[in-house]
Parts: structure tokens; C-alpha cells; sequence
């Protein structure tokens, strides 16, 4: 499959990895919008929210979960930090494998 972010999981493509797992791979954004842009990855190709079923349940909290470790280790728990999952192209989503974004370490802009 040609899927970028599964040549990453993969390997085939390098990445600065911040955490892995058997269900999920995380690692630095290459175009950083925030001090800490980390993506989490489901390993299995999901292509985006909307084709999560009840079955992913598990592997959504778990992706949750990880995020909230993540932060931890990266010192923003406190601070604050945004999870953004883009779906599709209004939403900007340009790498269709599901993949929830983790930002922080500055204040963020205002999306109210
Ligand atoms: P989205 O717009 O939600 O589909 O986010 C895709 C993100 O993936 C975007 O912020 C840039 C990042 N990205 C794209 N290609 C690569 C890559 O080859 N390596 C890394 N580390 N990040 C990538």
C-alpha cells in the first residue's frame, strides 16, 4: 500500500519516534505547528475517523491513553496541550492514515 505514514511504521521511511507499541506508533511532525507536535499513529491503516467502527473502541482510548503519557513525558500535561484528529479535506487532513496530532508547549491559537 502506498501510504506514507505505514512506510514510517514500517521503517521504510525514517522518523524521530516517540513511542511504539504493538497497536500504535508515535512521532515528531516534520512541519512542527507547535514547540511539541507529536502524531500517534494506529499501525493498523485506518484511513480516517470516519472509518473507525465499534470494533476500534480498544484501540481509540488506547491512542487517548498514550496521548496523555506522551504529555506527560513532554512536560505539557500542566501546561496544556490540544488533540486534533483532521478528517478530511475541509479539515485539512493530507495523510489519509488516521492519525491524531498532539500540540503544545506554547499557548495555541484561539479556534473559539
Ligand atoms: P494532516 O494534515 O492532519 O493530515 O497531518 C499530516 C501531518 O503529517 C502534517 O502535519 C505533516 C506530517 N507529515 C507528513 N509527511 C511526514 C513525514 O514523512 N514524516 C513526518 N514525521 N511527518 C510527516
Amino acid at each position: 500500500m502506498d501510504c506514507i505514514f505505514c512506510k514510517i511504521i514500517e521503517g521504510e521511511i525514517p522518523s524521530k519516534a516517540v513511542y511504539n507499541d504493538e497497536l500504535v506508533f508515535a512521532f515528531y511532525d516534520v512541519s512542527p505547528k507547535a514547540p511539541v507536535h507529536i502524531l500517534i499513529v494506529p499501525k493498523k491503516h485506518i484511513v480516517s475517523v470516519n472509518d473507525f467502527t465499534v470494533d476500534d473502541n480498544a484501540l481509540l482510548a488506547h491512542i487517548f491513553d498514550v496521548a496523555k503519557q506522551i504529555a506527560k513525558r513532554k512536560g505539557i500535561s500542566e501546561s496544556g496541550y490540544r488533540l486534533i484528529f483532521n478528517t478530511g479535506k475541509d479539515a485539512g487532513q493530507t495523510v489519509f492514515h488516521a492519525h491524531l496530532h498532539i500540540l503544545g508547549g506554547d499557548t495555541l491559537c484561539d479556534l473559539g
